[in-house]
């Protein structure tokens, strides 16, 4: 899996955070910087990038035939800290596309938490505005071999919301262990936040806007 082989390059341990805290931001792009970030490929910071509005700055992603990503390396206990927050607005959908189906496995936007797991068993869990799954659908990426493994849930789905910024907030603790069949969860870690809009395969155009991602205990 080629975010497991992106993961090997990004070694650096976080520090753990302070349990006090209600949140834990991934990130709200006020930044220009992106430094925390890195690319499947060199050419990231032509489809990512910060834009900026009057009242805020926003990452925005412009992917014209191409798989690339961004990867951000966390240390989240979702035990600790279960909601996935954040803000997306799809803009242009890729053509036919259908994440469950390696010919057609695009989508406008994605975010996706990488569970820590042995390196030769990648796990994580894919959130998708898709083109043409209904919202809700669950499935799983036709690109991660077992023992890899990658969920994906369908948040938004078509033109319903094209152009509309819409906030999401998901318990990831309940869909790990839903996934994996587990009762309790005493601490599971994610080690890294991928965000994807994605076009190669329809060779097609993605666009989306993201914004505001942070985990939290409620
Ligand atoms: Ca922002
Ligand atoms: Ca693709």
């Amino acid at each position: 899996m080629k975010i497991l082989a992106l993961l090997l390059f990004f070694t650096c341990l976080l520090s753990t955070p302070s349990d006090k805290e209600e949140q834990i931001w991934v990130d709200n792009f006020e930044s220009t910087e992106m430094s925390d970030w890195h690319g499947r490929a060199d050419d990231f910071r032509d489809i990512y990038k910060i834009n900026t509005t009057a009242d805020s700055s926003y990452l925005s992603a412009r992917s014209e035939g191409s798989d690339n990503l961004i990867i951000k390396k966390v240390n989240i206990d979702i035990a600790k800290y279960p909601y996935l927050n954040w803000k997306w607005r799809a803009r242009t959908l890729p053509i036919e596309g259908d994440e469950s189906e390696k010919s057609k496995c695009d989508i406008a936007a994605s975010v996706i938490v990488v569970i820590r797991a042995s390196k030769w068993r990648p796990q994580s869990i894919k959130y998708t505005w898709s083109t043409t799954l209904p919202k809700e659908t669950r499935s799983e990426s036709p690109y991660a071999f077992w023992p890899a493994r990658t969920d994906i849930i369908v948040m938004q789905s078509g033109e319903e919301n094209l152009g509309k910024w819409i906030t999401e907030k998901v318990n990831v603790l309940e869909h790990y262990k839903m996934f994996y069949d587990k009762k309790k969860v005493r601490s599971k870690d994610i080690e890294a936040f991928v965000i994807m809009t994605d076009s190669d395969n329809t060779k097609s155009l993605s666009e989306a806007d993201y914004d505001d991602i942070f985990f939290s205990k409620n």
